[in-house]
């Protein structure tokens, strides 16, 4: 399997389910003029990470990556089975998680793909971080009383979260006041495959992990 990554995107969700995982694995960090070449835009039309290549399947969307991970790697203890109830709540923290909170953040980086007003690009960030504090509420509010978003043991929407949450830490509300969520950062922070995740990246845990 290959993963094709970049550092401190949201592909660092599916690179911490491959070192769970614990199977052999490849990761490609990709640029941003990579992301956008003929040759990657055949593995990914939308020329954006992540994209899992396994074996004839090149399948993109983080969270079609993360259900395949999980469904073929029953014995990896990274999410619930089919069929189950906490598995119907996967999908739809899956779902919130690529299908709102993540788009939310979108306009925070990218302020001059949603104006075309180049003086308005505060604006636009200013608006965006409203929304991410709404999605944030949410699954702070979700987490009380959790350890983690679904069941009782980890699984791949806390890596989905984990990911996108640390995006916020530099915030002017930062991730480290939505105090759940903040817990399940700290909690991921410290899990050796998640170092190992960082390290191959060269990024950093945006909390401090205990030695
Ligand atoms: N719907 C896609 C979105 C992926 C996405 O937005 N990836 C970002 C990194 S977090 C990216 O590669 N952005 C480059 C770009 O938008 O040009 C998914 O969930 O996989």
């Amino acid at each position: 399997m290959k993963l094709y990554s970049a550092p401190g995107t949201c592909a660092t969700a599916m690179h911490i389910a491959l070192e769970w995982i614990g199977k052999p694995y490849e990761v490609e960090h990709v640029d941003f003029p990579t992301m956008k070449s003929e040759e990657y835009l055949k593995l990914n039309p939308s020329g954006v990470v992540p994209t899992l290549v396994d074996g004839d399947l090149a399948l993109p969307e983080g969270m079609a990556i993360l259900l395949h991970l999980l469904d073929q790697n029953p014995q990896a203890n990274i999410g619930p089975a089919a069929g189950t109830a906490d598995r119907v709540h996967l999908h739809r923290w899956l779902a919130y998680l690529s299908g709102t909170l993540h788009p939310y953040f979108w306009p925070v980086f990218m302020p001059m793909r949603f104006t075309t007003d180049a003086n308005g690009y505060d604006d636009v960030k200013a608006a965006a971080k409203q929304l991410v504090d709404k999605a944030l509420t949410q699954i702070d509010q979700h987490l009380e009383g959790r350890d983690w978003m679904v069941g009782e043991t980890k699984s791949v929407a806390d890596a989905f979260l984990y990911a996108m949450a640390s995006w916020a830490y530099g915030f002017k509300k930062p991730t480290s006041e939505y105090k759940n969520i903040d817990a399940l950062v700290r909690k991921l922070a410290a899990d050796p495959a998640v170092q190992q995740v960082h390290a191959a990246q060269g990024t950093s845990p945006k909390v401090p992990v205990a030695a």
